[in-house]
């Protein structure tokens, strides 16, 4: 961080991505709920996609490659089943078109299941999961990316960063929320490590002749990221295909075509949501029993949960304001009026 780093509150930050968002021909609905997401992961030091995306959500917009006014269509296609096209929009707007009729389908039948399509996610799943926990409910969304994931034992990127993300209830602590991508790394950290001019640890991907390689711009420039976990984490690569994509109605990772819009860098693909009531598993300490797993794992000698240095960076920006470097707030200010 700069030394003439400022710090904004969360809701003058909100308003600013929201300015930058409609600036750039999205409608003013959308941009509430794009820039509200982005300011959450910002606050919660999801740094790979926070502020640091909004230069590649205006190259989208600018490139034509995704709509920003579109309005999604929610389809109610069977007692636990809601469907949503997101007709070539952002993800965030189509899944709040849908997110009441889907809470109405899983308190009617304990669970309830959500396929979006034909849409773009260039953020952090855990802001999707992370309040249905808060609400009580258990939440697993999947989504996948553009091809830039090499199969284990495979030579062409066939899959996306394809990340997961769970949330559940936890008594007397904020809800149990991971959120990974099924790459041994996200591709937004490894643009961030090109950028700071660091290597990556072995392991993470090969070069553009299928060589190991910890050097962050030989990935990017025509190399590719692996499976975390090698054949283990290539088959959870794969299943969030399946679901976000063939299950959906989706694109797959390396299907789609942005070759005709210059600057595109948003994956035009699909999510998929599965979300429980925990209340009709017939365990009326669900919550309870959850926090004693964590506090086992805990005890057990694990220093941290998921979510509890996003947690800790939360209540840290709450209290002093969110830390931006001036030249980003410079950057920021003139994207919302260029
Ligand atoms: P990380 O490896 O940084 O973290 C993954 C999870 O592990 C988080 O829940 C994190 O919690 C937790 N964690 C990290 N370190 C520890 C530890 N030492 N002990 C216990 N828990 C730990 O995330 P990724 O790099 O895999 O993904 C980063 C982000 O990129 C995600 O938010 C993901 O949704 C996003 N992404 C989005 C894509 C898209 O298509 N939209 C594609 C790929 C990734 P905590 O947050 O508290 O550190
Ligand atoms: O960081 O891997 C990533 C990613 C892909 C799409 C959005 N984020």
């Amino acid at each position: 961080m700069s030394s003439t780093a400022i710090h904004l509150p969360y809701a003058d930050l909100v308003t600013l991505l929201e300015r930058v968002f409609v600036n750039n021909a999205v409608s003013a609905h959308n941009a509430r709920i794009l820039a509200e997401n982005c300011a959450r992961c910002e606050r919660d030091g999801s740094l790979s996609h926070g502020i640091f995306r909004m230069a590649g959500y205006v190259s989208s917009l600018k490139s034509g490659w995704v709509d920003g006014q579109v309005v999604p269509e929610v389809e109610d296609v069977g007692p636990a089943f809601v469907r949503v096209d997101a007709k070539g929009g952002f993800t965030q707007p189509a899944f709040f078109a849908a997110r009441p009729l889907l809470i109405e389908k899983v308190k009617a039948n304990g669970v309830a299941v959500l396929a979006i399509r034909r849409s773009h996610h260039f953020s952090a799943l855990w802001p999707d999961v992370e309040p249905f926990a808060e609400e009580g409910l258990v939440a697993l969304s999947v989504v996948n990316s553009m091809a830039c994931v090499v199969p284990h034992g495979g030579k062409k990127a066939v899959f996306g960063t394809n990340p997961v993300a769970f949330a559940s209830p936890r008594a007397g602590a904020a809800p149990f929320v991971f959120d990974q991508a099924s790459s041994a790394i996200a591709h937004g950290d490894v643009q961030i490590a090109a950028r700071a001019g660091h290597d990556l640890k072995p392991g993470m991907g090969v070069d553009r002749e299928g060589q190991p390689t910890n050097d962050p711009n030989a990935i990017l420039d025509g190399g590719a990221l692996v499976p975390f976990g090698g054949h283990k984490g290539n088959s959870i690569a794969l299943m969030v295909e399946i679901l976000s994509a063939a299950l959906t109605g989706g694109y797959f990772s390396g299907e789609f075509d942005w070759s005709g819009h210059k600057g595109a860098q948003t994956p035009f693909t699909g999510q998929f949501f599965v979300v429980i009531d925990p209340a009709r598993g017939g365990n009326d300490i669900f919550a309870e029993r959850v926090a004693g797993i964590c506090d086992l794992v805990l005890e057990s000698g694990q220093e941290r949960l998921p979510g509890d240095r996003r947690h800790a960076t939360r209540a840290k920006a709450e209290k002093d304001g969110i830390p931006l470097a001036a030249e980003l707030h410079a950057r920021l200010l003139a994207m919302a009026t260029d």
